[in-house]
């Protein structure tokens, strides 16, 4: 059988580190495109000459031309302007909307039967974009967000609880963004929930509340640290897990930012919502149920992507038609 082909659209600090972890978990050959001259060529050929080091077969090739991805069955997009210190995700918007018109062409070219992550922020609007530019059916185009966001709060809880990480499941769903709404009732330690281990005496409502408030910020709090650039090993290690569901239909139910179609009462609008990501991408979207205040914080969040949505559309009124 044909390795599979993996195509990476920017080989900056994500590109590379995802082109790593590709290697690594022999998910398939990859091919790095970047507009930065030499710098995909450059980082394929450093790749290459670990793989016998780490003992991995894949081949790793540099590009600048679109051509180089053709017939590639997953491609991740990181392609575009990461946040520097005080800049929003939401300042990011009409520099990085260009360039899902050009990746979205691209991919509508060389790469339509692909499964497409995409990555690069404001991750909501930037996935809404690139679906509409490249044309591509809505369940193969998905944004990674949730898979990272619910990762953080997995970690900061894991920490309060002194317990393993793989004991920990959480989730966060809603808008990347100051927005995103973790949701402490469906997040649990080995099956218990995390409200009954407030019950328990394990930890406080309060201090919850503030594993809470740094998962929303967990994306400044790295860009604040770094001083130039934002955070790569975790949201790259969180594309890959979606891409290895999609390989190896694995039917991982995933937080992914998918178009809904009537799923929690919207339509053509790309949210993070639980998913089961497998051999056809979207499988299923996971609606749960929400109280009224998870409601209103969903809500809210929505509302955030819809604004963004919106000035894309301002930007580019005939966007992908
Ligand atoms: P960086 O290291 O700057 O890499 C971006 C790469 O894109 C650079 O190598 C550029 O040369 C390249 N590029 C720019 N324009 C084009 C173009 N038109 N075509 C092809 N390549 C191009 O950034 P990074 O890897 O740290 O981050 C990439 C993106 O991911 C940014 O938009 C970040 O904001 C975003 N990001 C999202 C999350 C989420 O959780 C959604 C987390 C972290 C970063």
């Amino acid at each position: 059988m044909a390795r599979n082909k993996i195509a990476l659209i920017g080989a900056g600090q994500i590109g590379g580190t995802l082109a790593l972890l590709a290697g690594l978990k022999e998910l398939g050959d990859i091919v790095l495109f970047d507009v930065a001259e030499g710098v995909p060529e450059g980082k394929a050929l450093d790749l290459a000459q670990l793989s016998p080091v780490e003992g991995f077969d894949a081949a790793f090739a540099g590009a600048s031309s679109y051509d180089a991805i053709a017939g590639a069955d997953v491609v991740i997009v990181t392609a575009g302007v990461p946040r520097k210190p005080g800049m929003s995700r939401d300042d990011l918007l009409a520099i990085n909307l260009k360039v899902m018109e050009q990746v979205g062409a691209g991919i509508r070219k060389y790469a339509p039967d692909a499964f497409v992550i995409c990555i690069t922020n404001p991750l909501d609007a930037m996935v809404w974009a690139l679906q509409r530019c490249s044309g591509l059916p809505p369940e193969k185009v998905v944004g990674m967000a949730g898979v990272l966001d619910s990762a953080r709060f997995r970690h900061f809880l894991a920490e309060e609880f002194d317990v393993s990480v793989e004991d920990v499941t959480a989730f966060v769903m809603g808008g990347h963004g100051d927005t995103m709404v973790p949701l402490v009732r469906y997040s649990a330690v080995g099956g218990i929930p995390v409200p009954d281990l407030i019950r328990m005496g394990w930890t406080s409502e309060e201090r919850i509340a503030d594993i809470v408030q740094r998962t929303r910020d967990g994306g400044a709090e790295i860009v604040n640290l770094l001083k130039s650039g934002s955070a790569f090993y975790a949201p790259a290690a969180a594309a890959i897990a979606m891409a290895e569901s999609y390989l190896r239909d694995k039917k991982r139910v995933l937080p992914v930012a998918a178009l809904l179609d009537g799923e929690y009462g919207l339509r053509d609008i790309y949210v993070g919502v639980p998913a089961v990501i497998g051999a056809r991408g979207v499988e299923r979207i996971v609606e749960v149920e929400l109280d009224r205040s998870e409601r209103a914080m969903f809500e809210r969040s929505v509302a955030a992507v819809e604004g963004l949505v919106e000035a894309c559309l301002k930007i580019a009124p005939g966007l992908g038609k």
